[in-house]
Parts: C-alpha cells; structure tokens; sequence
C-alpha cells in the first residue's frame, strides 16, 4: 500500500538538516528543542464555571480553601524537582531544555468582563502549539488561564527575533454570557448527560479553544469538542491553517472532557494509543489510514491520591523523544511494559506529584522543534464541515 510506504522516517534525510527555529509537525519525530512547563508561582483558582464543571466534586473542598491563594507549598517544591530532573535527563539526550518565566499567579486582575486570578504555567501544551514553522498561542477558556501566555511571553519574543512565525489566535472576552452557568452548577451526572448531548459550558459565542484539544499527525491534525474547545474555535483553526493543514473533529465517550492528550496519543506512524475506557468513535478513519490503535494500560496510581485538574489516564500523556524512544512515569510499569512490547524504549522518570496539577509529560511540555518535516500518514479529507 502506497501508503504504509510513506510511514518510514528517513533518518539519513534528517541528521544534517538546519531546521528553522520552530519546526514541529507532529508527536513522534526526534526532540531537539522544548519548553518545559513550572509550577512556582502557581496559585489555586477560583471555582468560576469551567473549572467547576471540569473539577470532581470531592475537590471543592480544597478549592474553597485555597481559592486565589498560591498552591500549598509542599506540593509547589516536590513538583517543581520533579520538573527540573525532567529536565536533566532531556537535556542528556541532547534536548534543548527552555522554561517560562516565574510569575505570581496568585495575583487578581480585572478586565472590561471580568475579575480573576491566576493558576500556572505548568502546562504549555495547553496554551501553545506548534504547527510546522508556526507557533500559535491558544485563546483559553478559564478566566484564570487569560494572562497565562504572560509566562511564555519573552521565549515567543526570542523565537519570534530568531525568525519564527508567531500567532496568538482571538481570546475570547470570557464574560458572562460565554458560560453557562446554570451548567456549571448542575448536579454532575446530569452534566455528563448533557455533554453526551453535545452540551458543554463554554457557548459558541466567541471563538475558544485549549491547544491541549489538537493532537498532531502530519498533514492531519485531530481536535476534540471540549469544556474549552468550541465549535467556532475548531473552525478559527481550520480557517488559519488553510489546505495546507487538515484539521478532524474526532470524538470520545468523555463527559467530562478536557484536552485529548489522555484519550489519543500517536507514538510513531501508523501506530497510536487510544484510551480503553473512553475509545475513539471514529476508529474507522484510523483504520482506513492504516493507523492500529492499541489500549493504553491503566495507571498505577492509589485512588486517593489527590488529583485536582485531571484523571488518572495521564499515564498515556508520554513525551516522544523520537519514533523508537518514549518518556513514561516511573511508578506506571504497566503502561512501561506495553510500550516495550511494541517495540519502544523506555525512559522512566518520576512525575507522579506533577498529576496532582492536572498532566503528565507530554502536558508539561511544548516540543518547539523536531527534525522532520510535513508529511502525510495516510488520511483523507475530512468527510464533512464541522463548526
Ligand atoms: O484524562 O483527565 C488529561 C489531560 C490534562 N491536560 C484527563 C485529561
């Protein structure tokens, strides 16, 4: 088939390539340069619409308490070496380490809608993506997350002096009327039969979306309906990166969804994890592509450890160094084992007090450049116009 011919990478084409400064196309391809996410500063937010629909009712406790105040400090320091012996040992595979800069989340702002303060810069999956040689700034969806690309600000600055096309797509005014807040204060199980409807709490009233809802293959890059992503910001997105792109509205059986890189995570071509208890519902279409789709393992994680932002499934959220080698949590054996068996080697590294702030390795980080370069894996247009 013409097209499992295309899946090869080249690695004789690559080596001696000068790549420009932000260079990513899809998940897999060698790391050569990332930014890595912080937790100092990080400051708890207040239960405004989206997050109390995307936190677990047994969380609110904690976030009365600590509303608008930093996050515990024991919890800020374990997390943060963690993040830094990350660190370390990309840049002992040769990976050019950056991070955003230190800020006081905790403090309040007030825009011409609303007030707010902040939460982190953990998580710059969540607010840039790299697409080819262009790296966009995502309009978020929280009132706490509205200044986050703050953090991130002088690194665009730098790869934007260095030649690098830099976007910041549309933010959204995030006043009242683009919640709904009646939503937001149902009972959660009426919420998920909702959001099984196709109901979320963000409104289509202005363009939204999380740049953790778009997973990236090439060509084609797939993107969930979500608590942050809207339809009007999928077609923000699909507008932007014109042919040149392919953008998918895939779905999964997740009511409570928020970014997909803990429901479909490709590790090389032709080859992705679904996630066994919220599988994909356009299988077909990866089939067709001659994509195999294989159960991630489930996490090893005790059920009471405490889980603020996200669930366990973040065992998935793996890092690719390159299409043969795969960063995965230490304490995660089984989700080690099933990667070994597919061929992968595996690096173990500690991030399990990192979860506790809603991600895992491929949450914590942006890959701003890979070698490689566009490349089509076997998909076909998208059969209908969404959004
Ligand atoms: O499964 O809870 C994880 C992704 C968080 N950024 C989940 C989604």
């Amino acid at each position: 088939m013409e097209n499992l011919l295309k899946l090869e990478p080249n690695p004789s084409l690559l080596s001696n390539q000068t790549l420009p400064v932000v260079n990513s196309y899809n998940e897999w391809d060698p790391l050569k340069e990332v930014i890595v996410g912080r937790v100092e500063g990080a400051a708890v937010p207040h239960l405004e619409p989206a997050l109390l629909t995307n936190s677990y009712p047994n969380n609110l406790g904690f976030f009365q308490k600590y509303a608008g105040q930093p996050f515990p400090q024991e919890l800020v320091e374990i997390a943060a070496k963690e993040l830094n012996d990350f660190c370390h040992i990309l840049e002992a595979f040769g990976v050019t380490v950056r991070r955003p800069d230190i800020i006081d989340f905790s403090k309040t702002y007030k825009t011409l809608d609303f007030e707010a303060s902040g939460f982190y810069a953990a998580m710059p999956r969540d607010v840039l993506i790299v697409v080819g040689n262009e790296i966009i700034e995502a309009p978020m969806a929280w009132r706490s997350r509205f200044f986050e690309y703050r953090a991130y600000r002088s690194l665009m600055l730098e790869y934007f002096r260095r030649g690098a096309k830099w976007t910041t797509a549309p933010k959204p005014s995030m006043s009242d009327e683009f919640y709904d807040f009646e939503f937001a204060q149902k009972p959660v199980e009426e919420r998920y039969a909702l959001t099984k409807k196709g109901h979320f709490v963000i409104r289509d009233t202005e363009p939204s979306f999380d740049a953790a809802d778009i997973v990236r293959f090439g060509r084609d890059l797939f993107v969930q309906r979500s608590h942050v992503t809207n339809n009007i910001g999928i077609t923000w997105l699909k507008r932007h990166l014109g042919d040149t792109f392919r953008v998918h509205v895939v779905n999964f059986p997740d009511y409570n969804p928020m970014h997909i890189d803990a429901s479909l995570v490709p590790l090389r071509p032709g080859l992705a994890l679904i996630n066994p208890a919220r599988p994909c519902l356009e299988k077909e279409l990866f089939k067709k592509a001659g994509w195999d789709l294989v159960d991630a393992a489930p996490s090893t994680l005790p059920d009471n450890w405490p889980m603020y932002m996200c669930s366990s499934w973040v065992c998935m959220n793996i890092l690719s160094l390159d299409p043969e080698t795969i960063v995965v949590e230490k304490q995660e054996e089984p989700m080690q084992k099933l990667l070994k068996d597919l061929g992968f080697k595996v690096i173990p590294v500690d991030l399990r007090h990192l979860y506790t702030f809603g991600g895992s390795f491929h949450c914590v980080t942006c890959d701003v450049r890979r070698e490689g370069k566009l490349e089509e894996y076997g998909f076909s247009d998208p059969l209908e116009e969404e959004g």
